[in-house]
């Protein structure tokens, strides 16, 4: 990365975009298009398939020239191109941070501490495509020599959310004779509901744990092999109803998973950005490993798209760059977002922890204290069901939050009625949020003078639209791989680690201790806060 001298908010590219904010800030978009007849075709870049309008954004062509400077002078290129080529830039925990390196092309070379990672890359991925199959097929019986009909995935954090997510976005194309459950919480709720209706004998445990310690997976793992043992009886049945996804063979064979059935990844691949690597394995047996390799392949086009492409046609750098803007600007806190496609309900939830876990960093990556503001809150959920919901406060409320809006052209179910409404819909939330609908328009509609103000919608209010062709895996791979490298750019220009996350620890640390003391028989000592102490006492009592 390259080595900064100035703070961030002194060096000449921050107090330019700072006067052209107090240029420009207030125009309102009405006028921005009214001024520029070709606004909306020419704010637009379309690449790998994805149509990316930013039109409706409160920018200029200045804007954005002088967000790519800052992009430059923050040397994002450079710090990409380490990135890329396995350098540690996971500096606070000694890594390297190559989720790339998941989807790289067989036969290509990326060296971490000497060693060429992309042979056990494939190797990896070989495997799970054989076993894959054999589940898939039936070919992989249960202990008493019934296929197997349920996969249940057991993983928290980046071991759950991307794979649901994948999951949900690529049910489509995944093996209808196969049911898919996911368990996270140490909620003994999410298990009991989830195997509810299994039957053991037909069901399989994916335990994906990189670390194989983290408290709620190993809890729900051994709930998992209790519910199983108590039908099939027999502790050999373990080895043909789990397997496990982890970095840590010990305490997999530990735990007795035969080490022949696990799947493993590397320290270099972070929790959220692991979803391609082996904790990709549930993906991989409801898709298929065809469509899986289709999914790393529309990745491996949006990495080399985030690396080739100059800055003001690249779709992370504009995607990062924007969300800044709003951010250190205009004083946004949050940034929506809002997939028109239901099979993305999980997007959102995805999202948060790549976003806020990379980015929501308040030192340097050399441990200053920073002063300006980091990664923005970022939350949603499908259209059109938001609009039914939460749109009211983004139309008229008194908050700035720029929307990110995706959609698709073509429908995999053909329920055409349907997708032209959606689509109808995305559209026009778009233009009501940038246009609004004035007083004037109003009155000349005859609306009473004491409504008007109700009625009103100022406008002015940003979104992207993503259109892109149809959710397919492989979009499914350019769009997660999009948002990674949008984070990387922020990130790179915030001057923040987007690679740790050290602000989990504390509380695993505190539960750690809180854990005893509600277990106890007796009256433990409580040594915290008197509201943490007044807390745990009521618990005891009426537990
Ligand atoms: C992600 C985080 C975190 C992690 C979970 C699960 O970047 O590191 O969400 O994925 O805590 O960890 P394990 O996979 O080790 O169980």
């Amino acid at each position: 990365m390259a080595k900064n001298t100035k703070p961030l908010t002194s060096t000449e590219e921050w107090r330019t975009l700072e006067a052209h904010y107090r240029k420009i800030g207030g125009a309102h978009l009405r006028k921005l298009f009214a001024e520029d007849a070709k606004r909306g075709e020419r704010m637009a870049v379309s690449a790998l398939g994805i149509y990316f309008d930013y039109s409706k954004h409160r920018v200029t062509d200045e804007t954005i020239r002088l967000l790519v400077k800052l992009a430059e002078a923050a040397g994002v290129r450079a710090a990409a191109e380490a990135m890329f080529r396995g350098e540690k830039i996971n500096i606070t925990e000694g890594r390297a941070v190559l989720h790339t390196a998941l989807r790289a092309p067989k036969g290509s070379s990326i060296l971490v501490d000497g060693e060429n990672v992309v042979p056990r890359v494939h190797a990896v991925l070989d495997r799970m495509s054989d076993f894959a199959r054999k589940v898939r097929d039936g070919s992989w019986v249960g202990h008493t020599g019934k296929p197997i009909r349920n996969i249940v995935n057991i993983g928290i954090g980046g071991s759950d959310l991307g794979p649901v997510m994948a999951y949900e976005a690529l049910r489509h194309y995944s093996h209808r004779g196969l049911n898919f459950r996911f368990v996270s919480n140490i909620d003994g709720a999410d298990f009991a509901e989830a195997v509810q209706d299994l039957n053991p004998k037909e069901t399989l445990f994916i335990v994906a744990s990189k670390t194989f310690t983290t408290l709620e997976t190993m809890t729900n793992a051994r709930t998992a092999r209790d519910w199983a043992l108590k039908v099939l009886k027999d502790p050999a049945a373990v080895a043909k109803h789990f397997v496990a996804v982890s970095t840590n063979a010990g305490e997999v064979s530990r735990f007795g998973i035969d080490t022949a059935n696990m799947f493993g990844f590397w320290d270099w691949v972070g929790g959220r950005y692991s979803m391609f690597s082996a904790i990709g394995l549930s993906t991989m047996i409801a898709i298929g490993p065809d469509n899986f390799q289709a999914m790393l392949a529309g990745a491996r086009e949006m990495d080399e798209h985030f690396l080739k492409a100059p800055f003001e046609r690249n779709l992370p750098v504009l995607m990062g760059l924007l969300g800044l803007w709003y951010n250190n600007f205009f004083g946004a806190q949050t940034i929506a977002v809002l997939p028109y496609a239901q099979p993305l309900k999980r997007f959102p939830a995805y999202l948060q922890q790549l976003t806020m876990e990379s980015n929501g960093k308040r030192v340097t990556v050399d441990g200053t204290a920073i002063d300006y503001q980091t990664g923005p809150v970022y939350w949603g959920e499908p259209g059109t069901n938001g609009q039914h919901s939460f749109y009211q406060l983004i139309h008229q409320g008194t908050k700035l939050i720029p929307c990110d809006f995706i959609v698709f052209s073509k429908d995999p179910n053909r329920l055409a009625v349907h997708h032209d409404l959606l689509v109808a819909n995305v559209f026009a939330q778009a233009e009501a949020l940038a246009f609004g609908k004035a007083e004037q328009e109003l009155r000349r509609e005859g609306v009473e003078d004491r409504l008007v103000p109700h009625k009103t919608f100022a406008g002015n209010r940003p979104s992207t639209t993503m259109l892109m062709d149809e959710l397919t895996p492989s979009a499914l791979g350019k769009l997660v791989a999009l948002y990674e490298h949008s984070v990387f750019t922020q990130g790179a220009i915030w001057r923040v680690n987007p690679f740790d996350q050290w602000g989990v620890e504390l509380g695993k640390v505190l539960a750690g201790r809180i854990g005893p003391e509600l277990e106890s028989e007796t009256e433990p000592e409580l040594a915290h806060d008197s509201s943490t102490n007044a807390l745990i006492r009521r618990y005891r009592k009426n537990k």
